[in-house]
């Protein structure tokens, strides 16, 4: 099994202006010379994290992370109480991609990403396929009314029904039966009282469902005040709006990526993006590779999908 590349820092790091008040962080390690990459991280509003860097080969690779709008070390940060997050939507950080390839001189680049990750990669390459060299897509997710009920309106509630009294517990009893729309009222709520506890409580739910085991660190990072805030008002931002795209657009248009090298990678017990989402996806697309990993969840860190999304950025590579 591979696992992940040494620990690595960037050489160049910044902030990049893209219009609408934001500035969104990135930076760039590995080598210099090598073949251009970028990974989009999950949520939406997780914000990059340094194990990112550590999927590619940094002999080979160019390797590029930024924090979407929002969240990570991008300004303004959605956690601010005076944060406006109408220039937070799938087409101004699609924007925001083209923007950094051409900040940095790169023509192609191959676009790696997981979960929230790979819609929005899907949602750049549909747009943009000319810049993409290869696709690589784990834990598929498309924003579906389906895969948002599933994960927040109680169909992975029957796997996790203790988990599940903390997700609920912060919403009032009449209102459960709509939590997104409850939770986007809790979450906006100006009063920290109100929207710091929703934000851990809907925070705790998605970090402690996403790993075939619990993964304490990970919880910790993800139930912080402000890393929590902004990840639930983003993520819910997203879902209220439908991700500002069509219900199985991207998974209609995969079409236009059929010249496009690419492999996609799934794990069988997924909790968060279940299967059905990548097998979709894969019937749509059959040109790309497609793996079923027989004994893994949702994250990156899961043995084996790491172990196949390095086999594939190591193929690429070359
Ligand atoms: N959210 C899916 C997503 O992108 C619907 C995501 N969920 N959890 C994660 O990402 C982490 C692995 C970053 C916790």
């Amino acid at each position: 099994m591979r696992d992940f590349y040494p620990e690595l820092e960037p050489f160049e790091s910044g902030l990049l202006e893209v219009g609408d008040g934001q500035q969104i962080h990135y930076e760039v390690s590995g080598n210099p010379d090598g073949k251009p990459a970028v990974y989009l991280h999950g949520g939406p509003g997780a914000g990059s994290s340094p194990d990112q860097r550590r999927v590619f080969d940094p002999a080979e690779y160019r390797i590029v992370l930024f924090d979407q709008r929002g969240c990570g070390r991008s300004l303004p940060h959605a956690s601010a109480p005076e944060a406006d997050l109408s220039a937070v939507t799938t087409w101004h950080i699609v924007a925001d991609i083209e923007a950094l390839r051409s900040h940095l001189g790169i023509d192609t680049w191959l676009v790696c990403g997981g979960s929230w990750g790979s819609a929005l990669a899907l949602a750049y390459a549909e747009k943009h396929p000319e810049r993409v060299s290869e696709l690589v897509l784990r834990g598929i997710f498309t924003l579906r009314h389906s895969e948002v009920d599933w994960f927040y309106e109680g169909g992975a509630a029957h796997v996790y029904p203790d988990l599940w009294e903390g997700f609920v517990e912060p919403v009032p009893e009449d209102q459960r039966d709509r939590l997104v729309e409850a939770y986007s009222r809790l979450l906006n709520n100006p009063d920290p009282a109100v929207h710091v506890p929703a934000a851990k409580a809907w925070s705790r739910w998605e970090s402690s469902t996403v790993t075939l085991l619990q993964d304490a660190a990970m919880i910790a990072q993800f139930t912080e005040d402000a890393f929590a805030v902004a990840f639930a008002r983003i993520e819910n931002h997203f879902f209220m709006n439908d991700g500002w795209f069509g219900d199985g657009q991207l998974i209609a248009e995969a079409a236009r990526l059929k010249d496009i090298p690419s492999v996609i990678v799934q794990g069988r017990y997924d909790m968060c993006t279940p299967a059905t989402t990548a097998w979709d996806l894969h019937r749509a697309w059959p040109e790309a590779e497609f793996r079923m990993i027989a004994d893994a969840g949702h994250s990156l860190k899961e043995p084996g999908i790491l172990d196949a999304v390095i086999e594939a950025t190591d193929r690429f590579a070359r």
